[in-house]
């Protein structure tokens, strides 16, 4: 089986398709025509957040190397002001600034978050993750370092900007049920099923949203753990389909995109790596399509504006955000 999907990730390598130094990927399938057409789809003038809640209750912790947000006031109320709070601090102009910033009656409140930038709502950058000492398009996995990467960072997608048309595919509501169950693998012929019977066509430069129904039992139980571990996604099957479809991006309400555990146990994150690596697609996660699914399942329209650009920071191998779609 490793041998098959070595096969597919021949296959469906973009590497050189846009040129050598290229660190976009399949975001280059988004044309001014693409854009214009996502726009056009904006009629009612209704706007769904996809992004879920940063805080100290979300879904990390039971994994080694991420934590949920830790978020701390740095200024507030309790200090009377920031003035008060610089007269305090050890450096040569903060009794100046304290000064001043104590004139009259303004006063305010400061905060810092300390996170993993995958904490939550997020897109995976093209140097997140590789394979055989390489990166998309041939980058070496030696580009990124302790420093951060000097290829394929997420601030490098600012060039193009991720606004473009999204289709909803809906498959927990197309089953019939709350959420597709536990670590099932959903298949491209799945895939095909649920856009027929939302009659849409997945066209090049689309972002792919697809719906387990899985962010709701996060909510519901709390348990980060067990439902990482117990994630329903994509096949890695699915990760030829979104190269023939030439979407630009895929984006889920489950921790990886792909099902956990994978359908191909002897190679770990299989999906990820044809996307993002051979691919050059990046994968959005823990995105919320609850309330859009509603209103998509009321007017039977699964087609949206999606805009859903990353924060630059500067050599970072992924990005929070907070999506919206528009109607
Ligand atoms: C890994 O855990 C490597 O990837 P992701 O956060 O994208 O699922």
């Amino acid at each position: 089986m490793a041998e098959d999907w070595r096969e597919v990730a021949k296959k469906v390598r973009n590497w050189g398709r846009w040129g050598k130094d290229d660190e976009l990927g399949t975001l280059n399938f988004i044309t001014p025509d693409k854009v214009k057409q996502a726009a056009s789809l904006v009629k009612k003038g209704k706007i769904f957040p996809l992004g879920v809640d940063f805080n100290s209750g979300g879904p990390q912790g039971g994994h080694g190397t991420r934590r949920n947000p830790i978020h701390v006031m740095t200024v507030d109320g309790g200090d009377a002001n920031g003035a008060l709070a610089m007269l305090g601090v050890p450096s040569p102009h903060a009794q100046e600034l304290g000064h001043i910033f104590q004139a009259g009656p303004m006063r305010y409140n400061d905060d810092w978050i300390m996170m993993p930038l995958q904490a939550a709502t997020q897109w995976d950058a093209l140097s997140h993750v590789y394979y055989d000492g390489q990166m998309y398009n041939g980058f070496p996995a030696s580009a990124v370092t302790s420093t951060g990467a000097s290829k394929l960072s997420i601030d490098k997608m600012d060039k193009k900007g991720v606004a473009t048309r999204a289709i909803l595919l809906d498959v927990a509501r197309h089953r019939k049920l709350d959420h597709v169950p536990p670590s099932t693998p959903i298949q491209p012929a799945e895939l095909d099923e649920v856009a027929a019977s939302e009659k849409v066509t997945i066209e090049a430069g689309d972002v792919v949203l697809v719906r387990t129904g899985w962010w709701p039992v996060f909510l519901a139980k709390r348990d980060g753990l067990a439902w990482a571990m117990g994630s329903p996604g994509l096949s890695w099957k699915c990760a030829e389909w979104l190269w023939k479809k030439q979407a630009a991006a895929v984006a889920c309400d489950n921790v990886a995109v792909e099902c956990i555990p994978g359908d191909l146990p002897e190679v770990t994150l299989a999906f990820h790596l044809l996307c993002i690596r051979d691919m050059g697609m990046m994968l959005g996660e823990m995105w919320n399509f609850e309330q859009l699914a509603t209103d998509c399942a009321e007017d039977k329209q699964y087609a949206v504006h999606l805009v859903a650009q990353p924060i630059k920071f500067t050599g970072a191998v992924g990005s929070p955000l907070n999506p919206i779609a528009l109607k």
